[in-house]
């Protein structure tokens, strides 16, 4: 008997460099989700299907069996909290950093500093841990525009080349954390399934050397 498996991957640059590890585990999608519409895609495999879904929205799915595997950023488990996942592999892929960002020579206005950012638990437990008093304040995207027009001092948001920040007159001051993307499991798929999602694991991993 076939045990089918559902994998939640987000569009973009989750989905390009995971599309390498699916082939090694035998998986090809039969749509491409940047020109199809299709929120469930067939692949080169009868019973495995992929769901297509925000990349915040993943660990959701995942967390409530409505996909038996994702594929996450490490930012946004950490946001998330990993409620109900297994994290067995480190995919290595979609590295940045998340960062505080700002202006290089900030002179600071307020009393108490403003932090906006998408990722309001993690930026608490940062300055929390550093004993530093801040105001955050949630953004869904664009944070690098909040420091220009006044909105917060600074920001929180993950980094790859740092030519956003660039682009928009700003530079990374601190070092939150190194992000890379992480498979995750859903913890009763783990046990219903195990054989077959084991194989699944072991094949994503020694694609991507982890
Ligand atoms: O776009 P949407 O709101 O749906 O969700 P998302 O932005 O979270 O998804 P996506 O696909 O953009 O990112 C998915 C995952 O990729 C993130 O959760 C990170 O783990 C990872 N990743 C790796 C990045 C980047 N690199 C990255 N550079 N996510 C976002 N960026 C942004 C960055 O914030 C900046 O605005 O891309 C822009 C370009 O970065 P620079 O530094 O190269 O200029
Ligand atoms: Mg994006």
């Amino acid at each position: 008997m076939n045990i089918a498996l559902t994998i939640a991957l987000s569009k973009g640059r989750i989905f390009k460099e995971t599309l390498p590890l699916l082939a090694a585990a035998g998986i090809t999608p039969k749509d491409d989700p940047e020109t199809s519409r299709k929120l469930i895609l067939d692949t080169s495999l009868d019973d495995v299907k992929l769901v297509i879904i925000r990349a915040s929205d993943v660990p959701t799915y995942v967390s409530y069996g409505a996909a038996d595997v994702g594929v996450a950023g490490k930012d946004v488990l950490m946001e998330h909290g990993g409620d109900g996942l297994y994290e067995p592999l480190d995919l290595k892929i979609a590295k940045c950093r998340l960062m505080v960002a700002g202006f290089e020579n900030e002179n600071p206005s307020r009393r108490r500093m403003r932090i906006a950012t998408k990722y309001v638990n993690s930026t608490r437990r940062y300055y929390a841990d550093r004993r530093e008093q801040v105001e955050i304040i949630k953004l869904y995207g664009s944070m690098e525009l909040a420091p220009i027009v006044g909105l917060a001092d600074r920001i929180v948001d993950v980094v790859d080349t740092g030519n956003t920040l660039k682009a928009n007159g700003l530079v990374p001051l601190e070092h939150i954390a190194d992000i890379s993307s992480r498979l995750i499991v859903n913890r009763a798929s783990m046990k219903m399934k195990h054989a077959r999602i084991a194989d699944f694991i072991d094949k994503l991993g020694a694609a991507c050397g982890s």
